[in-house]
């Protein structure tokens, strides 16, 4: 078994304009951040992978950027950048920035030199540019949705169109191309300079388009030539020392996601099927078990997602009579159950947690913070809600910014207004109110990062013989077991010499309904 850092880490997200304010404008920035990495070394996290921090217009909260090798303004400079990373490795903490090569801004400069050139030059080639189809090309050059709802194809002034799988903000990079190709490299090595330990990869399975396909996922998603492209990657990241890529891979099948995951391609990829899962115990089995079947052969470390700053946040999904996720419907409004989504969520963690191979937090879970499905609509920021026709709500209510102590809004964040407002309740969840709690989520998080740091991590697991069918239960190597109750009625406890960590109190020598225990065996 390799001891590479990456294969056990504990990784938390940080959505940088949600996560502390440092100058008091309302908007999360590096200051913030650097001033709370204490709270993230306490926490008990390996390494910080931080969304889009580059200059961007904000049209997808800055997955559209506007140039690769710099800081947004709002965020702070290249230098902060550059001494955040240092701090970060001084408290043993790696870091992984996110690069996003499907698409740019269209204020990026490639695609302003591409509207200037005009049609039939090499700039237009960086991007997939086409004359319209109808008598006058006013119809778009193929029938391709937008993800983000609406056609992928924008007209221009001069009558060609562009592609954009995302927003008209985000024109698709032509991957066909070998100065795209270059482009990427360079900018990999840009960031691998300034120290960054990984790069976690933006809607990796899109990036190569089959223009004659009439349309559907199937005409970009997961394409064969995608595979290339990621071995020139790796072949950047072997030019320097212990270096990862992370792929954002969403694929229903188990064997194409696991493509990825070749040994000269990614290192890791997120696991969203685990994320999608429902809360019952046969369909986590299940999940479990394929996401080992594909990893393990690959000698690739499998990771473990509950949720991330697309989805919905899970004490929400799990207090709801539906406790699946899918973006195609993110159940908004669906009445949810506080005190059942907590505790559901609680041992979902320790769940996670237990699991082999890496585990993904992202910032608010540890506070237990719930999906915020309140915001106003004139503040709403999210481009689908716009680009859905007011249908789909879309993802602001979990990158509401995080309360860090105080009794009122900013709740700690900074000095003024947050850019979305933080509900009045969100008082009882603060990271300075739950810090001194020691059954609150944040001590609960606490807790299981620093023991899993011990005796979890990478490797595999052993399903425990005779456990019920609404009953989880494992033994990791160290022999920790891990045993999740998922049925209604309480369950005895398997023999063991001590109990570690419990998501909720046990009654005697039972587990109850919903809840998860970490159990020291011989
Ligand atoms: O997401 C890629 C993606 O396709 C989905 O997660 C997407 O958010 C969802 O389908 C919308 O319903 C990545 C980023 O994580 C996301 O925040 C960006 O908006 C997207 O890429 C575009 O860069
Ligand atoms: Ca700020």
């Amino acid at each position: 078994m390799s001891e590479t850092w990456w294969r056990g880490a504990a990784i938390y997200q940080v959505y940088l304009r949600s996560f502390a304010d440092g100058n008091g404008d309302g908007i999360g920035d590096l200051a913030g951040l650097r001033a709370r990495l204490p709270y993230l070394s306490d926490l008990g996290v390996g390494a910080i992978w931080l969304n889009p921090w580059y200059p961007s217009p904000m049209a997808d909260g800055g997955y559209d950027v506007a140039d690769y090798r710099d800081i947004e303004p709002s965020f702070g400079t290249l230098a902060e950048a550059e001494e955040f990373i240092a701090e970060a490795h001084a408290l043993g903490i790696k870091t992984i920035t996110d690069i996003v090569p499907n698409h740019g801004s269209d204020q990026q400069k490639w695609f302003l030199q591409a509207l200037e050139a005009g049609p039939g030059s090499a700039e237009r080639e960086r991007f997939h540019f086409r004359e319209g189809r109808g008598e006058s090309g006013e119809l778009p050059p193929n029938d391709w949705k937008s993800i983000f709802g609406g056609p992928a194809w924008t007209r221009i002034a001069d009558g060609e169109w562009y592609l954009h799988l995302f927003a008209p903000e985000q024109p698709d990079f032509n991957w066909d191309n070998p100065e795209v190709v270059e482009e990427f490299h360079d900018v990999l090595r840009f960031w691998f300079d300034r120290g960054v330990d990984g790069i976690r990869i933006d809607s990796a399975a899109l990036l190569v388009k089959d223009m004659d396909s009439l349309g559907g996922e199937e005409a970009y998603t997961d394409l064969d030539g995608v595979h290339e492209i990621y071995r020139g990657w790796r072949r950047v990241a072997e030019e320097y020392a212990d270096r990862i890529l992370i792929g954002e891979v969403w694929l229903p099948d188990q064997e194409r996601f696991a493509q990825y995951l070749r040994p000269d391609e990614m290192h890791t990829a997120f696991n969203f099927d685990f994320l999608a899962c429902t809360w019952e115990a046969a369909a986590l089995r299940c999940s479990i078990d394929l996401t080992l079947a594909t990893h393990i052969p690959l000698g690739a470390p499998p990771t473990w997602v509950l949720s991330n700053h697309d989805v919905t946040r899970p004490v929400t999904k799990y207090g709801r009579a539906d406790t699946s996720f899918s973006h195609a419907d993110r159940k908004h409004g669906m009445p949810s159950d506080p005190v059942l989504g907590e505790r559901r969520a609680r041992a979902a963690a320790l769940l996670a947690m237990a699991l082999p191979g890496g585990l993904y937090v992202y910032q608010g879970e540890e506070l237990g913070l719930p999906e915020v499905e309140d915001i106003a609509d004139e503040l709403r920021q999210d481009p689908i809600w716009i680009r859905s026709g007011r249908t789909d709500h879309g993802r602001d209510g979990c990158r509401v910014p995080l309360p860090w102590s105080g009794d009122e809004p900013p709740f700690g964040f900074g000095a003024g207004p947050t850019w979305l407002p933080q509900p009045l309740e969100w008082k009882a969840l603060t990271a300075e109110a739950q810090a001194a709690n020691p059954t609150s989520m944040f001590t609960l998080y606490r807790t299981g990062l620093h023991l899993r740091r011990e005796l979890l991590g990478d490797g595999t697991l052993t399903w425990l013989s005779g456990a019920q069918d609404e009953v989880l239960a494992f033994r990791r190597e160290s022999g920790l077991v891990c045993v999740v109750n998922l049925g209604q009625e309480p369950v005895s406890l398997p023999e063991h010499e001590s109990v570690l960590l419990a998501s909720g109190p046990l009654e005697g020598n039972l587990l109850p309904s919903d809840t998860a225990v970490w159990l020291r065996t011989a």
